[in-house]
């Protein structure tokens, strides 16, 4: 027997359900969508079969339900990997703690992630309102960096990317964690591209906007669009992939991100029709959940 975590450790409310996503333990399915905007929610959900549980707290807002047989979760991240920490742990804790004993289970559950989100392209040849697959996070933010993480990242592709950037003396120590190859088959198609994708702590300065703000890397966006590996180009920038794929991996959870191309910032273009691009993206990962051996 393991000891168990003390309360200030693992924060349960009064009625037992985990501290900052309000949710029990059988709240949640195996197969779990996230998506940042709260509202997004029930632009999901509203696809589902029957919904059995609508719960939320703060930006975290949860609905589990039935879609086409599959048992599957959507969940509302907010903006940035501070909160990917929280609600990536809390529902790890959820499937892989109990919470009577506070003890981690010996058997432990596997958990699916598929991230819907949007992202920025970085290349010119990447139009609004496509798709793309992350094949691999790159984490400009430093969340990982907090964690013993050494074994689940691509360093190759690290060692690369830090030799290429040299960003070190701005305190960027970039890492680099893969999806996980079997989910995200599911997703694969000729309507999804594949690339790299840049996560950042921020929307404006870490994504190179400049509003009357002076950059500290003046040609921060290009940099990054400049890097590749093997056939594979850094091609879009967001704010929660590298740090889902970590804190996955690290659980020994599976994690994919699919991504509306919402704006183009080589060439400026911003998507005249996004909420239609983000449905459509949508509908896409139930229709692919649905075919798939998800449960
Ligand atoms: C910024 O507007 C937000 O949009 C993108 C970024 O990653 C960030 O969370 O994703 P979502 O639309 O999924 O929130």
């Amino acid at each position: 027997m393991g000891s168990s975590l003390g309360s200030s450790e693992l924060i349960l409310n009064p009625d037992g359900s985990i501290y900052h996503l309000n949710l029990l333990p059988d709240d949640i399915a195996t197969t779990i969508i996230t998506v940042g905007d709260p509202e997004r929610v029930r632009e999901v959900s509203k696809y589902f079969d029957s919904i059995e549980m609508k719960k939320s707290k703060r930006e975290f807002v949860t609905h589990t339900g039935y879609y086409s047989g599959k048992r599957i979760s959507v969940i509302s991240t907010g903006i940035g990997t501070d909160n990917i920490d929280i609600v990536f742990n809390e529902l790890d804790a959820l499937a892989n703690i109990d919470f009577q004993s506070r003890q981690i289970k010996s058997q432990k559950k596997q958990l699916s992630f598929i991230r819907v989100g949007t992202s920025g392209s970085l290349q010119p040849d990447i139009p609004v309102d496509s798709f793309l697959m992350s094949s691999t996070g790159i984490g400009l933010d430093n969340l990982l960096h907090f964690y013993d993480c050494g074994h689940i990242k691509n360093k190759e592709m690290e060692q690369a990317l830090a030799a290429y950037l040299n960003w070190s003396k701005y305190n960027i120590h970039p890492y680099a964690v893969d999806f996980d190859k079997d989910l995200a088959d599911i997703f694969t198609s000729n309507r999804i591209r594949l690339g790299l994708t840049a996560t950042n702590s921020g929307f404006y300065g870490p994504q190179g906007r400049v509003l009357r703000l002076n950059p500290a890397i003046a040609d921060f966006n290009e940099k990054l669009a400049g890097f590749s590996f093997g056939d594979l180009r850094i091609t879009n920038l967001e704010m929660e992939t590298a740090a889902i794929y970590g804190i996955a991996k690290l659980h020994g959870h599976r994690a994919v991100s699919l991504n509306a191309i919402l704006a183009n910032r080589a060439t400026g273009e911003f998507s005249k029709q996004g909420h239609k691009a983000v449905h459509e993206l949508i509908q896409y990962t139930l229709e692919r959940i649905a075919k798939s051996h998800l449960i």
